[in-house]
């Protein structure tokens, strides 16, 4: 009889290693996500298909991200820097897709979802800049900019097109799309603690020595989990509206 050996290195974890702890509940949770919107698809009219998919796309790109952070900081005891913003980079843009795929039934033109886009990337290639130390230029200078491009995000969906776009659909979709502009205002706004946490400047003395991935990581759990299920509940009342319509 052959017997196959198998090498699977397993690492003790430290009850007090609340980032690691954090990375593996993130794992479970963004993949049971995941699930949980793939599988609802076809129940939601054609038209609300695209929206709930794209939630999955989002908690399916950080389920494969956080296990990959999760090993990282395994291995290293490192921050996983590096994908932390691969995963962002491409969360972010489909968020600003999402807010693009509801106002679109009042009219909203691919130009909207390309800015906010745009100031996505800006916010989000500053913000590692300022993690990385690139350039020199000091971490405050970079998270600067980077707020600023949150601060624009923030305004369009306000007070811009985005804004008008929704109010002149009303029902549902201004609805969601006040729920989801709280997701950016409140939700978002974890993030830039998670920086000043782990990074230097006038803010160390109130941020500094806080745990910067337990941050990241109860922000992701909580943007994209729950601004997939705001989707998921438009998608799911629309789709009741046309039925019976
Ligand atoms: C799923 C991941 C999400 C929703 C990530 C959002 C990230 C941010 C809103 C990050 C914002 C930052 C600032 C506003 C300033 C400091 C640098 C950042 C990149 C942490």
């Amino acid at each position: 009889m052959k017997t196959l050996s198998l090498f699977i290195e397993i690492t003790k974890m430290d009850p007090t290693d609340y980032v690691g702890f954090t990375f593996f509940v993130g794992c479970m949770a963004m993949m049971a996500a995941s699930a949980f919107f793939f599988l609802s698809l076809n129940q939601f009219d054609k038209k609300w298909r695209t929206s709930v998919l794209v939630s999955g796309l989002i908690t399916f790109i950080a389920a494969v991200h956080y296990f990959y952070m999760r090993d990282y900081w395994a291995a290293t005891g490192d921050s996983p820097t590096f994908f932390r913003y691969v995963d962002w980079i491409l969360t972010v843009p489909l968020m600003c897709v999402e807010f693009y795929l509801i106002l679109k039934v009042a009219g909203a033109k691919q130009s909207l979802m390309w800015k906010m886009i745009g100031l996505s990337v800006v916010m989000l290639v500053t913000g590692y800049f300022g993690e990385a130390g690139v350039m020199g230029l000091d971490a405050q200078l970079w998270g600067l900019v980077s707020g600023l491009a949150y601060f624009a995000i923030v305004h369009e969906i306000y007070m811009g097109n985005a804004a008008s776009l929704a109010k002149s659909a009303g029902g549902n979709v201004e609805s969601a799309h006040k729920m989801l502009c709280k997701f950016v205002l409140i939700g978002w706004a974890i993030y830039p603690i998670g920086y000043m946490a782990g990074t230097e400047g006038w803010y160390s003395g109130i941020f500094g020595g806080l745990p910067m991935d337990v941050i990241y990581n109860v922000g992701d759990a909580i943007n994209k989990i729950g601004f997939g299920l705001v989707v998921y509940n438009i998608a799911i009342s629309e789709t009741a509206r046309i039925k019976g319509a």
